[in-house]
């Protein structure tokens, strides 16, 4: 197939614009006037004879009127069915939906009207609760709410905020999951109506600010009868609404306990691992199932082998409360060898613009075993070099080396836990 990239007068240098057959820019560094330029982006795709756009995972990724847009311009979006993109996108009703279709939700309730019901509510549910925006998602508009006394103030803070982020203040309650693991399910589903899983990925090691730093499938200490749950209630799901094309669902693990908790409706950065342990190319399966073909496989035929770990490479400041970090790449090396993939649009004397995501690599291990896939990424990480600004590399092998991590007993306090107990001169380096 030939590619189109589009790029903004910011990323003129980044890699994805060489690698593409042709490459058009957008518009200027800032987001709002370039990648998420819809007009910009539809027009390039119509000048250069495009027939289908892939939105990647951010910017207009999940958002329904521009996937509504391309289909009026004879482009098909790679991705699932405006009405899903929309429905998913509320999260109160995601869960209402997935309720329906039999899937474990948390315990809750829809759409709270004033706090009112919010604290007759809680009775029911029992404290301690969450506030939630249903316009959210990533923990914008997310109050914790331990007693009946705070509840007016959590109610009052999370609709502003809410209100202020997402111009939609709704929210909705649930009952907060202690010491949950985030574990998340990877599917497929073509346009005639076939669905299939691909398996989980535990996503548990992540920073005070919910970014996501390490991930791994399959997940470890995951009892079989809750993976098999996991897997078949995504499958049902997904059946359940019609879902076309890649999707990951979320849900908080605790013990043997399963909650659905969002459905994300594109390619997540964290897809390199599942592609790994499942020998598939989930892109290549996003553009076949676009262009209507049918999956071409069943359940059975997947078989998952190995493990696979990645590692996110942020450009940050660790005496800034990892701020993203603008600046020139000096040297940057990455690593090779066997099963080990970089991810990455930066190289020696790259410029990080002060406008994106501070991510500039991801690192991907392949193991036989979960052993080995650690000390394959140990080996990589060490290998790496950039030069230039702060970045995630050491952080990253000291979270490998933490006995947590190494029986994979974490949860999402773990990180958290692990950045406060750190002696400033460490968190410095
Ligand atoms: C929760 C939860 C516990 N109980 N919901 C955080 C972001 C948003 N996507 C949902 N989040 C959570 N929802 C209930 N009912 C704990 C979190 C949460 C979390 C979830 C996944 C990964 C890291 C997290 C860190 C803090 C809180």
């Amino acid at each position: 197939m030939r590619t189109v990239a589009v790029f903004s007068e910011a990323d003129r240098e980044s890699l994805h614009v060489r690698q593409a057959d042709e490459a058009f820019c957008v518009g200027p560094g800032p987001v709002p006037r370039s990648y998420l330029n819809i007009p910009n982006i539809i027009s390039t795709a119509l000048v250069t004879g495009c027939d289908a756009i892939h939105p990647g995972y951010g910017f207009l990724a999940e958002n329904a009127r521009f996937a509504e847009i391309c289909a009026d311009h004879g482009l098909t979006f790679i991705g699932p069915k405006p009405s899903v993109i929309a429905a998913m996108g509320d999260k109160a009703t995601a869960k209402r939906v997935m309720k329906d279709a039999g899937v474990a939700t948390t315990p809750g309730t829809d759409i709270l009207a004033s706090v009112d019901e919010a604290r007759a509510a809680a009775e029911q549910v029992g404290y301690p609760v969450l506030l939630k925006a249903t316009a959210g998602g990533g923990g914008k508009g997310m109050r914790v709410v331990e007693r009946p006394e705070e509840m007016e103030r959590a109610y009052a803070s999370a609709t502003a905020e809410a209100e202020a982020s997402f111009k939609d203040g709704r929210v909705y309650m649930e009952k907060l999951i202690l010491n949950p693991r985030h574990i998340e399910v990877q599917v497929l589903g073509d346009e005639f109506g076939n669905v299939v899983s691909l398996g989980e990925r535990d996503c548990s090691v992540q920073k005070p600010s919910h970014q996501k730093l390490i991930e791994e499938s399959p997940a470890p200490h995951l009892s079989e009868k809750a993976r098999a749950a996991l897997l078949e209630m995504a499958v049902r799901a997904c059946k359940h609404v019609g879902y076309t094309n890649a999707g990951t669902l979320e849900f908080l693990v605790s013990g043997e306990q399963v909650y659905f908790m969002e459905m994300n409706t594109r390619i997540q950065v964290e897809h390199p691992v599942t592609e790994m342990v499942y020998s598939v190319d989930l892109v290549k399966e996003q553009i076949r199932i676009a262009a209507g073909e049918p999956l071409g496989y069943e359940q059975k035929d997947l078989q998952l082998r190995g493990h696979a770990i990645e590692c996110r490479i942020n450009a940050e400041d660790p005496r800034n409360n990892f701020a993203p970090q603008a600046g020139t790449l000096q040297r940057v090396v990455f690593p090779g060898g066997p099963g080990v993939r970089v991810d990455t649009h930066v190289f020696s004397g790259a410029m990080v613009p002060p406008y994106y995501d501070s991510m500039i690599a991801k690192i991907i291990a392949f193991g036989a075993t979960r052993d080995a896939a650690i000390a394959r990424m140990e080996r990589a990480l060490r290998e790496t070099v950039v030069d230039g600004v702060n970045t995630t590399i050491r952080q990253c092998l000291e979270i490998l080396a933490t006995p947590q991590f190494r029986e994979g007993t974490y949860d999402i306090g773990f990180l958290p836990h692990l950045l406060a107990q750190m002696e400033p001169a460490a968190a410095e380096r």
